[in-house]
């Protein structure tokens, strides 16, 4: 056996973001720069020799190329088995079961999720703990302390392993195990889910359409929803998973999932339609001509939960991101049960599904799951609404209508600025900072603003704090401004900003989201100057 001690540098641009470190696909190209960051890992989480670790991605151009130095360098660290989907494939819900199912010590990930792929676009490694979940603050700290530092990295000197058959194959000490990346993932679904009822609604004239963007949920939306749901062939769109994802953009929102929107919004519309992103876990909920926002969505699925096998003996609670609407908070309080809110980024739902507080969680940004894995899941969401529409036999639409007419409805958007200058968007966030003293108690129009903050979260569960997460503006009447910098981008600066407005009255449900939120969002642009600050008259993306 040849393990190999190979001299690097320190890099001092290895800090993980929202969701583990992104970086355009020639920075990761970079000699040692992904060996560093995954020494910078192993270092940290000091796996107990012999561990079991998980291994895949979504498919995106470089997958194969990390997989096969990750291999090499887990051989060289100590490590007993490695779990490879096939492929090197695993949607990043799959990865997370697939850790839990099998009791790994952990898993490392390759996505950079929604982002652009190929040779020019971008690429993400991030590590997972035992529990599924993406590695919290504190250890991701840890890595980026180390990948400052770090000056040689271990690699065992072999050949590629081959990873295109379920196979095993021995890597210096270490055994290979390629798995199907597919049923595991499945048969969990199977056990939530009532697959019975779903087949009879999709064998009827009930008729559905799933995009899987050309990315990673191809597979698994073929083998559950045409295979072992009867689901008409072809009722997955775009799936088969490409490296460049056919040159798109993998984010399931009404802009980049074009496809499916004119699908969904044309003549023989189907009755059902929903979206994944490049890593399987962000989700979009179509009807007949009618778009779910994802707040409503978490909402809905907590308010209908009981109807569904999985969640039949009810919720120990719910949790949201910031940003996210309150909608799920008034679903909480008719249920009796808690409501958290949580910092941006799956990572903060972890301690709380681990110490059962919280049974759903979701996020503005097409993030929905539970506590059957530790990671966002979009077939599951698409799953829970087929098997709440097989239960209920109403339309999607009616459904949400009558969800608020229940709940009150929580207008909402965001607006994304992606690209800009990284100063002017600090710019932006520093000036409303520093005005939070003169806007509090302001009035404009029927809005008057009761306080401001700088979002700041203690974990209930290790008492961590997390400071710095996003400018509020929060009025009288409950409707709320957020200012949030992103932490996922590669370009520049993505400033975003987050508006939602409550509205009791039924009559005016009907309205248009732009039109409801017209006032607030003429606020929002006044008090940030974001105009003025950045040059930018329009976003660049509207959700
Ligand atoms: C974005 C979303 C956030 C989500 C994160 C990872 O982060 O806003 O809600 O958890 O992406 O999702 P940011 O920092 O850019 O706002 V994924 O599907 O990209 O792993
Ligand atoms: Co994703």
């Amino acid at each position: 056996m040849n393990i190999r001690t190979i001299a690097t540098r320190p890099f001092s641009d290895q800090k993980p973001g929202t969701s583990g470190l992104r970086k355009k696909v020639p920075a990761f190209q970079q000699p040692h720069y992904l060996e560093n960051f995954v020494q910078s890992i192993f270092d940290s989480v000091s796996a107990p020799k012999g561990s079991t670790l998980v291994l895949g991605g979504d498919g995106r151009y470089y997958n194969r190329t990390a997989i096969q130095i990750i291999l090499k360098m887990a051989a060289a660290n100590g490590f007993g088995q490695v779990l490879v989907g096939r492929g090197g494939i695993l949607s990043t819900p799959a990865a997370s079961c697939v850790i839990r199912k099998y009791q790994a010590f952990g898993g490392i990930i390759l996505s950079a999720s929604h982002n652009p792929g190929g040779p020019d676009g971008d690429f993400g490694i991030k590590f997972n703990g035992s529990n599924g979940g993406p590695a919290t603050e504190a250890v991701t700290d840890t890595i980026f302390a180390k990948s400052k530092a770090l000056s040689s990295y271990r690699i065992l000197e072999a050949a590629d392993v081959p990873l295109d058959s379920l196979c095993e194959t021995t890597l210096g000490d270490m055994q290979v195990k390629v798995i199907d990346p597919v049923s595991d993932y499945a048969d969990l679904m199977e056990s939530l889910f009532d697959f019975a009822a779903i087949r009879s609604l999709l064998q009827g004239s009930f008729k559905i359409k799933f995009d899987a963007m050309h990315a990673v949920n191809g597979p698994y939306a073929r083998e559950i929803l045409e295979r072992r749901l009867g689901a008409a062939s072809g009722s997955v769109m775009n799936a088969v998973p490409l490296e460049d994802f056919g040159g798109g953009h993998p984010d399931p929102n009404l802009t980049y999932a074009h496809d499916l929107v004119e699908i969904m919004y044309g003549a023989d519309a189907p009755d059902f339609g929903a979206a994944s992103d490049g890593d399987g876990d962000r989700n979009m909920i179509l009807g007949k001509r009618f778009f779910v926002t994802p707040s409503d969505s978490l909402a809905l699925l907590a308010a209908n939960a009981t109807l569904v096998r999985g969640y039949a003996g009810g919720l120990a609670g719910v949790a949201r991101s910031m940003p996210t609407s309150a909608a799920v908070d008034r679903v909480a309080h008719a249920l009796d049960i808690p409501c958290f809110e949580t910092p941006t980024g799956w990572k903060f739902f972890g301690n709380l599904m681990d110490a059962g507080k919280v049974t759903l969680c979701g996020e503005e940004s097409f993030g929905t799951g539970s506590s059957h894995v530790r990671e966002k899941d979009g077939l599951w969401a698409v799953l829970f609404w087929l098997n709440i529409l097989a239960v209920r036999k109403q339309s999607v639409e009616i459904i949400v209508r009558e969800h608020w007419a229940r709940f009150g409805r929580n207008f909402y958007s965001r607006y994304d600025y992606e690209g800009l200058p990284t100063e002017a968007a600090n710019g932006v966030m520093q000036h409303l900072r520093d005005s939070f003293a003169t806007l509090a108690g302001t009035a404009f129009g029927r809005y008057s603003i009761q306080t401001c903050d700088d979002f700041s979260y203690t974990d209930p569960v290790d008492g961590s704090i997390s400071k710095g997460q996003g400018v509020r503006i929060l009025f009288g009447d409950g409707s709320r401004i957020i200012f949030r910098l992103s932490g996922t981008g590669t370009e520049g600066a993505t400033l975003r900003v987050y508006l939602e407005a409550f509205e009791a009255d039924v009559s005016r449900h009907p309205l248009d989201a732009q039109e409801a939120l017209k006032e607030l969002i003429g606020i929002a642009l006044h008090v940030s100057e974001l105009q003025t600050r950045t040059g930018r008259e329009q976003p660049t993306v509207i959700t």
